[in-house]
């Protein structure tokens, strides 16, 4: 059967393959001395679905499909960086920064990069995003257009920030989106939670949820 065990209901898959899209799993955010911890988080919350990302993205490689990883990251010279966005939070450092990892959220210093244990490897599209939305200031829409690429597959964090900001501007653009149940964490635990229902009330008003096993097994059954 063509479609992956999911909430609301069945996740119908094309024939075209799905793009699995990881927001943000970034050092600056999962962490100890990054942007995420600048803010008063307790970043240990967010390590969880670093193992199931990991294991979705080898299916992924495995058959080669699509995979595009995102980050949140500010030019040196924050003139992409909003004054209201830097300002927010009175966090004990700032965005742009100097931190234990180099400068916070900016692109290039070691803390703004991809974790080690989920870093891109040739062949996958890495977007830097200077906002919540992956879509905003990016090329990611017309990126999958030009791969006729239909239907999404969302992990990363924070899920009630960035990767549900992601999946409501795919949703928009009429992209089919699903986000990994077991493969996002926030901050607050009840965010997460709170944020997967928002998503599928109403029918799958924004997309639909799935454990990471029904992906995998559904992605290998009609892609491998
Ligand atoms: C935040 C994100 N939380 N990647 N960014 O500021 O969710």
């Amino acid at each position: 059967m063509n479609q992956i065990n999911a909430k609301p209901f069945a996740y119908h898959l094309p024939e075209n393959p799905p793009a699995l899209i990881i927001i943000d799993m970034q050092k600056d955010f999962i962490e100890p001395g990054g942007f995420g911890e600048s803010l008063g988080n307790n970043v240990s919350l967010l390590k969880k679905c670093v193992p199931v990302i990991s294991d979705v993205l080898m299916t992924f490689r495995q058959l080669n499909l699509p995979v595009i990883h995102t980050r949140e990251a500010h030019k040196s010279d924050l003139s992409d960086c909003h004054e209201t966005k830097r300002l927010r939070g009175n966090p004990v450092l700032k965005i742009g920064d100097e931190g234990p990892m180099g400068k916070l959220l900016i692109d290039g210093e070691i803390g703004n990069g991809i974790i080690d244990e989920l870093k891109p490897i040739a062949g996958e599209i890495e977007i830097t995003k200077p906002g919540k939305g992956a879509f905003y200031n990016t090329s990611l829409q017309k990126i999958l257009q030009d791969k006729d690429v239909t239907h999404l597959i969302f992990a990363g964090v924070t899920t009630e920030v960035c990767v549900q900001t992601s999946m409501r501007e795919a949703n928009d653009r009429g992209f089919e989106c699903l986000i990994m149940e077991d493969g996002t964490e926030s901050y607050f635990p009840h965010f997460k939670q709170a944020t997967l229902d928002m998503l599928m009330a109403q029918g799958g008003i924004v997309g639909w949820s799935a454990m990471s096993s029904d992906i995998i097994e559904a992605i290998e059954d009609v892609y491998g």
